[in-house]
């Protein structure tokens, strides 16, 4: 071992016994640390939970609710708090939420599926019909095309890596393939597009192309091991891995096969992408490579020059991701980040690299790739493209300045 880090581990030992020090209280100084014994090893602790839940001493880790719509219950979005959680899956209860009105309170034994249209035999499903077909299990983000959408404003947002990326999250979803439903419905092959329906106030609808529910689209009943949420799409959800968020419609209770897009109010009014030149992209599917560093991130301070890990997330929904690198001095110089395994297609991954701090002013920056090799842009880059008249598909890259006095803020460089 280098004898700088040596040094370094010694000093955090020390600093460590230092902490306890501090929130010792009442306590004779040192009570807490070992060889000491400290009160909650003195006594038999709490009996068994019904259904866990984390520590009280994490009660801030919690989705933030910003731009909500005023007035209205349920239409909004809640943020998944990136910058306090690790690796590469969302707890369910911290998963992302983005709805257009409200959650409904499904009974799932009253809950029915729909598949018709241009297919030989209609179809109606219950949950426990459904719950009886051959299932999958795939571990994939989810992400809204809204997320990152304050990167579009002209002056960096004062928002931390969850309030202005937090419409991503990461889980394990198990369901069945929808390719197996449309056979059994006796799907005519030659149908182009299917119509999703949620049952929910707003009766969200998209166009689904039949490429994509004859690929890998699937039928999510179970996330993370458990069932939906509510606000996931309990009892089920339709889950199309690494396309807009939007597209994925909860609480689903129709699919028909169609001959031609329906041009819902979902994929017209809204989800459409105007560009600087004043056209509009329609159908823009699959959320583009993008990446941010979320320690240290806005709102942190570093305690002083010395060793840090940096760490972030990448994902695709065009592939895997192949590299992320990183930069400390505002782009002049990049370094490979090591990829945390596992690295999954279409599905959020860890990077970690050590850095140390010399204690001057610096901006971070994180730059993905993936295996199509399409590349994060840099936001300059990013807005000269697109203009800035779109919410959508901003995938540029985020930067974190660290002053000198180790805050960490939001900056455009
Ligand atoms: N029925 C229905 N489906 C829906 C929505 C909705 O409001 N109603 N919101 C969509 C949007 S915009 C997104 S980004 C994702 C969010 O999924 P989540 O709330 O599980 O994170 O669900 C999509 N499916
Ligand atoms: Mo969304």
């Amino acid at each position: 071992m280098d004898p700088s880090k040596r040094r370094f581990l010694k000093r955090s030992v020390v600093l460590l016994g230092a902490s306890g020090l501090v929130t010792s209280g009442s306590k004779e100084v040192g009570a807490f640390e070992p060889p000491d014994v400290p009160p909650w090893m003195k006594s038999p602790g709490a009996g068994f939970n019904e259904y866990g839940v984390p520590s009280k001493h994490e009660s801030k880790v919690t989705r933030t609710l910003i731009r909500s719509q005023p007035g209205t219950t349920g239409s909004g979005a809640a943020r998944t708090p990136l910058e306090a959680l690790d690796g590469t899956l969302t707890p369910s209860g911290l998963h992302f939420e983005r709805s257009h009105s409200g959650v409904p309170d499904i009974d799932p034994d009253k809950h029915r599926l729909l598949i018709h249209g241009m297919v030989k035999r209609p179809l109606i499903f219950t949950i426990d019909a459904l719950l009886r077909y051959p299932m999958v299990s795939r571990i994939h983000f989810l992400e809204c095309s809204g997320n990152s959408q304050f990167l579009y404003q002209p002056t960096p947002p004062s928002l931390t890596a969850g309030q202005t990326h937090g419409l991503v999250s990461c889980s394990e979803w198990t369901g069945v393939p929808l390719r197996l439903l449309l056979e059994e419905a006796g799907v005519d092959p030659g149908a182009p597009w299917i119509l999703a329906e949620g049952a929910d106030a707003a009766a969200m609808s998209r166009s689904v192309p039949m490429a994509k529910a004859m690929d890998d689209a699937m039928l999510a009943l179970f996330q993370n091991g458990e069932r939906l949420r509510p606000e996931n799409g309990y009892p089920v959800r339709l889950f199309l891995p690494g396309w807009e968020g939007n597209m994925s419609v909860k609480w689903l209770r129709r699919l028909k096969v169609v001959p031609a897009p329906i041009m819902t109010k979902d994929e017209t009014s809204r989800y459409t992408d105007l560009q600087a030149d004043g056209r509009s992209l329609m159908f823009t599917y699959p959320m583009e490579v993008k990446s941010v560093i979320t320690r240290p991130s806005h709102g942190m301070t570093l305690k002083g020059a010395g060793l840090y890990q940096i760490s972030g997330i990448a994902w695709s929904g065009g592939g895997t991701i192949s590299r992320v690198e990183v930069t400390s001095d505002g782009g002049r110089t990049w370094t490979a980040a090591p990829l945390s395994p596992l690295v999954l297609p279409r599905a959020l991954t860890r990077f970690r690299l050590p850095w140390r701090w010399d204690g001057s002013a610096s901006v971070l920056k994180s730059r993905a790739t993936d295996d199509t090799g399409a590349v994060q842009p840099e936001r300059d880059r990013f807005i000269a493209d697109h203009g800035n008249n779109a919410i959508f598909h901003c995938n540029a890259i985020q930067a974190w300045g660290v002053a000198a006095n180790g805050e960490v803020k939001h900056v455009y460089a």
